[in-house]
């Protein structure tokens, strides 16, 4: 028996990227602490990864990996990955502008990289794919970060002066802004496990980090709001479905504790300032007194749990906060592509699913449309829709990148009962 699974009319489909991870030839914090780094984080790959891993990824072992150099060379090559994203029937198409282009000393703008997006943006435009702009996705510009990152005292305001520029060049070409990609996973790394730049393990730094973000997100919007009334303002926020096993008291207790803060803190203290939810899914942590008790039957190639229902219960959350959702992210590493079909549709099932249960879902942007610079795991992981060879840079559309595009172009599913 066969179902269609109709999405409604207008749904925006497509892929998400970020400046760092495919653009290339960047200079910010980010690319310094992967010059410190490699050759640690490659020694370190057999301790941290499954023997499996080790097996399949061999370039988890060198220092190479983890520096991002020309990456994808998406800065050079946008109109080529636009034309693969356009043939692949995407109508939409989520991409980060980086900071540091932007403002590469204190207070001056770079004419020449704002003419730059102001091309990527009409590129997009001229093959109707509607820009998701995300303005900060991670990292910063070297001079903020000398002078401390978001822990210096003008941190706040110096985002909301960059964010205001970027609305003020780009106000006629962009409908839908995301302020911040998910400041609990950079909070997270960046200040208690310090795995990531600015590398503290200071809990005190993790709370005011926090709490500063939720401020720059909220004067980055006013600002925005300011220039560009129309436009739509959001974040993305990083969800994660914590599922109290057995329903026990003791379980729904850590869930709620643990829902509160990661999932709902950040959204309760900006819902005034949001004209709709972002989200970004990857993971299920079922809780059986303790957390992360996951039965992981399907796992991607990081290891992480396969669990499409996850989706299905991060949007029923945001419901409350009565405002437009759109999917952000959600995707997984799966470099033989031998999981991603079957995951981007059991993903878009539960899509179908919270629609219907009353969540105002109105885009899914597949993570990511191009196999890129996953961090500080480096390039081993395989994100893309398309394949990318690093030696040559050629792109290559995998098979699910296909079957993804069947959905795009029709605005439904299949689903096989
Ligand atoms: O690659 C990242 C992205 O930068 C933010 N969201 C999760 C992705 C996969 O880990």
């Amino acid at each position: 028996m066969e179902k269609i699974l109709q999405f409604p009319k207008g749904f925006l489909w497509g892929a998400a990227t970020s400046a760092h991870q495919v653009e290339g030839g960047n200079t910010n914090d980010w690319s310094e602490w992967e010059k410190k780094h490699a050759e640690r984080f490659a020694g370190e790959a057999k301790n941290h990864w499954e023997s499996w891993q080790q097996e399949r990824f061999p370039e988890m072992f060198d220092p190479a990996n983890y520096i991002s150099g020309h990456a994808t060379d998406h800065y050079n090559r946008y109109e080529e990955d636009f034309d693969i994203a356009k043939s692949l029937g995407h109508n939409a198409h989520r991409f980060s502008i980086e900071w540091s282009r932007i403002e590469p000393e204190e207070g001056k703008f770079d004419e020449k990289e704002i003419a730059h997006y102001r091309q990527v943006l009409q590129a997009l435009k001229k093959r109707s794919l509607e820009p998701f702009v995300t303005i900060w996705h991670w990292p910063l510009p070297l001079w903020l970060s000398e002078k401390g990152g978001w822990e210096a005292p003008g941190a706040t305001m110096y985002f909301e002066r960059y964010a205001a520029k970027l609305a003020a060049v780009f106000k006629d070409e962009v409908r839908f802004w995301i302020t911040i990609n998910e400041s609990q996973i950079y909070a997270l790394h960046g200040y208690t496990t310090g795995e990531w730049p600015p590398g503290k393990t200071n809990v005190f730094l993790y709370f005011l980090i926090v709490h500063k973000l939720i401020n720059a997100h909220k004067k980055a919007y006013q600002a925005i709001k300011a220039i560009a009334p129309e436009a739509n303002v959001g974040i993305a926020t990083h969800n994660i479905y914590f599922e109290a096993h057995k329903n026990t008291f003791i379980n729904r207790m850590l869930k709620k504790a643990v829902d509160w803060w990661w999932n709902d803190y950040f959204l309760n203290k900006i819902s005034r300032h949001q004209d709709f939810v972002g989200l970004n899914n990857y993971l299920h942590n079922r809780i059986d007194y303790g957390f992360n008790k996951n039965e992981n039957m399907k796992v991607s190639d990081m290891g992480w749990e396969l669990y499409p229902e996850a989706l299905f219960h991060t949007l029923m959350g945001l419901k409350k906060y009565k405002v437009p959702v759109y999917v952000m992210e959600s995707g997984l590493a799966d470099a033989d592509d031998s999981r991603r079909e079957w995951f981007i549709k059991a993903l878009l099932e539960q899509v179908y699913r919270a629609n219907k249960s009353g969540v105002d879902v109105r885009g899914f942007l597949y993570w990511s449309l191009l196999d890129n610079f996953e961090w500080d795991k480096g390039f081993w992981p395989r994100f893309g829709l398309v394949a990318i060879d690093y030696e040559t840079l050629e792109r290559k559309i995998r098979p699910s990148a296909r079957a993804y595009a069947e959905i795009c172009r029709s605005n439904s599913l299949i689903q096989k009962e």
